[in-house]
């Protein structure tokens, strides 16, 4: 692998519903005919979504591969080496994009890429950090060292969701961000992740440092390590109606997922009422059979979004909290309440 050209590398960051998928579907709808990219997703619930939503985004030419159950920042036995050299093998890709889970410290993933394993197979260009300026308006957020250090180590900062972002908050935000030391080599405004391909190689200096190193760093909490989850894996394991529940926590933050046969059919509009409930959501992202199409729902904080969605390999939901338990059982009983009986 030494005496091939070393490949780009980009890392997407931002906090947890910010764009980052959004604006990686993005960047492959742009990607130059005939490259072969490949991307690789880290997940902080157990039960990966955005690998989904990915590949069904792409082509042939766009592998993607997935790490489920904790961020590779923090987690002890993080497969981060093995799982993107394995990646880089099977698909001799020309371009790499990672995109850490929203909790994740960049520091570790960066040290990594620019690391023994990696130094000589990749070309590690701009680290580009989406931002939603109303998280710069919310303590719950501007309090995470994380938050703090995804903006610092950015070498360009994308601040997303301007069709929903107060002008004022705005220009405090973009202030904030144009006094960052060392200076961003960009600041942009944009919507639904929407980022120009040529931010991909664009000049980058210098090398930044954590301002928190330790922020996010191993935590023994008894859960499973992370996994290298291809989606593919689960079919043969889903029985109509039983559905595999995959709960997790992390510091203060409950998450759980649960995956669902095929065959499972759910009314669309329960789903609604059910995912829009007034519980205290941070992140929720699932994709579902309705029957005559398959849907990808999002909520982030209040804010529930639904689009159709080509993935047909099973549904699939990942609930992430703004708080430490939950009573996950009646969870899954108004969810399975959304099943259309056969
Ligand atoms: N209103 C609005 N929603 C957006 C924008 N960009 C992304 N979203 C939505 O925000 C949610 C989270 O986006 P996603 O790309 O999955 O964020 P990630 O968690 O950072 O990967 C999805 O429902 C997106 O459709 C935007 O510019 N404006
Ligand atoms: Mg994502």
């Amino acid at each position: 692998m030494t005496d091939r050209p070393r490949i780009p590398t980009n890392l997407i960051t931002g906090f947890l519903g910010v764009g980052k998928t959004s604006a990686i579907r993005h960047l492959i709808a742009q990607k130059p005919a005939g490259e072969r990219w490949a991307v690789l997703v880290n997940e902080f619930g157990e039960v990966g979504i955005d690998g989904a939503i990915i590949e069904s985004a792409g082509t042939d030419s766009v592998a993607v591969s997935e790490i489920a159950g904790g961020c590779f920042c923090c987690s002890a036995d993080a497969p981060i080496e093995f799982s993107l050299m394995e990646l880089i093998r099977q698909t001799s890709p020309q371009r790499v994009l990672i995109e850490p889970t929203g909790l994740g410290h960049p520091a570790k993933v960066l040290d990594t890429l620019r690391g023994p394993w990696f130094r000589s197979v990749i070309d590690l260009h701009a680290t580009i950090c989406l931002a939603d300026a109303a998280d710069f308006d919310n303590p719950k957020v501007t309090s995470v060292e994380v938050f703090q250090d995804q903006l610092h180590m950015a070498d360009i900062v994308a601040v997303n969701k301007l069709d929903r972002t107060d002008p004022v908050r705005l220009e405090v935000f973009l202030q904030y961000l144009r006094e960052m030391f060392p200076p961003k080599s960009q600041i942009l405004t944009t919507t639904q992740g929407r980022l120009d391909l040529t931010l991909l190689d664009a000049d980058i200096s210098p090398e930044r440092v954590p301002l928190f190193p330790d922020a996010h760093r191993i935590e023994s909490t008894g859960q499973s390590t992370p996994q290298l989850t291809s989606s593919k894996n689960n079919i043969s394991f889903l029985l109509p109606r039983h559905p595999v529940r995959k709960e997790s926590r992390q510091g203060d933050r409950a998450a759980c997922g649960w995956l669902f046969s095929p065959i499972d059919s759910f009314r669309r509009v329960d789903l609604f009422e059910l995912f829009n409930g007034s519980f205290d959501v941070h992140r929720l992202k699932g994709v579902f059979n309705v029957g005559n199409e398959w849907l990808l729902f999002n909520r982030v904080g209040g804010e529930l979004t639904c689009e159709s969605i080509p993935y047909r390999r099973d549904s699939r939901l990942e609930v992430i909290l703004d708080q430490s338990s939950f009573d996950w059982n009646e969870f899954e009983r108004l969810l399975l309440n959304c099943l259309r009986t056969a």
